[in-house]
């Protein structure tokens, strides 16, 4: 069996779809999150996390680092994916093997068998942060799903529809949750509403999310 599903009986079933193209996978990481949030560790003591700006001029609320060929960067010009940290001047960490294949066997499970991600944004939230609506519209082939992996504290997820001002279904999501979002749902608008103040064994007083992305054409 494969054991990057080590869990596979706890979570068997535990499937929810959320919309054509958007499902989630509950509790898919919990087995391997100590070893994921080892490798996540890895990552930021070389990119380490940091609040980008908005092209408005406003810090987020989030820490964010990436890893991976391509990194998504956010400043006073724009969002956009960069093969370069801005703040070290390096190619960004490479992705560990184990989270790469973690998350294309998500991606397999929920109906994208060709998922070839290079991009994994790492999100850090402590009690308090969140994440505005907004759309993933940065990606140059949005044939590509994203594959969401949280750990840590929950969270409430909102997910919304095409247009901004759809209405919103609400999701809670939980240490070792998966989402993958493809097809018809990629585009959907969706947000993070702020994390409650608590603590978790894993990761303290700590929301982490890593997106795996395609963030290039080819
Ligand atoms: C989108 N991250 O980094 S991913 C982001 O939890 C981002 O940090 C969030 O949005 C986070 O851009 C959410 C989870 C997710 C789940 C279901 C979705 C995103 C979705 C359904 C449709 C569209
Ligand atoms: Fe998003």
């Amino acid at each position: 069996m494969d054991d990057l599903f080590a869990d596979h009986d706890a979570s068997l079933g535990r499937s929810e779809v959320l919309a054509e193209g958007a499902r989630v996978l509950r509790g898919r990481a919990h087995a391997r999150a100590a070893e994921f949030l080892e490798l996540i560790d890895g990552v930021s003591a070389q990119a380490p996390f940091r609040n980008m700006t908005t092209p408005g001029g406003y810090p987020m609320s989030v820490d964010m680092s990436c890893c991976g060929r391509l990194g998504w960067v956010s400043d006073e010009r724009g969002y956009r994916y960069s093969v370069t940290d801005p703040q070290t001047g390096r190619a960004w960490p490479a992705m560990p093997e184990l989270l790469r294949g973690f998350a294309i066997a998500c991606a397999a499970e929920a109906g994208f068998p060709d998922f070839s991600p290079d991009a994994c944004l790492i999100n850090r939230y402590r009690p308090g942060a969140k994440l505005s609506l907004h759309q993933d519209r940065d990606e140059p082939d949005l044939s590509a799903p994203i594959v969401s992996v949280s750990l840590g504290l929950p969270a409430t997820f909102l997910f919304g529809g095409l247009r901004r001002s759809d209405p919103q279904q609400r999701v809670g999501l939980v240490h070792g949750d998966v989402v993958v979002w493809g097809g018809p749902a990629r585009l959907r608008f969706h947000a993070v509403l702020p994390v409650r103040e608590g603590e978790h064994p894993l990761t303290g007083r700590y929301r982490i999310n890593l997106t795996f992305r395609k963030a290039s054409r080819t």
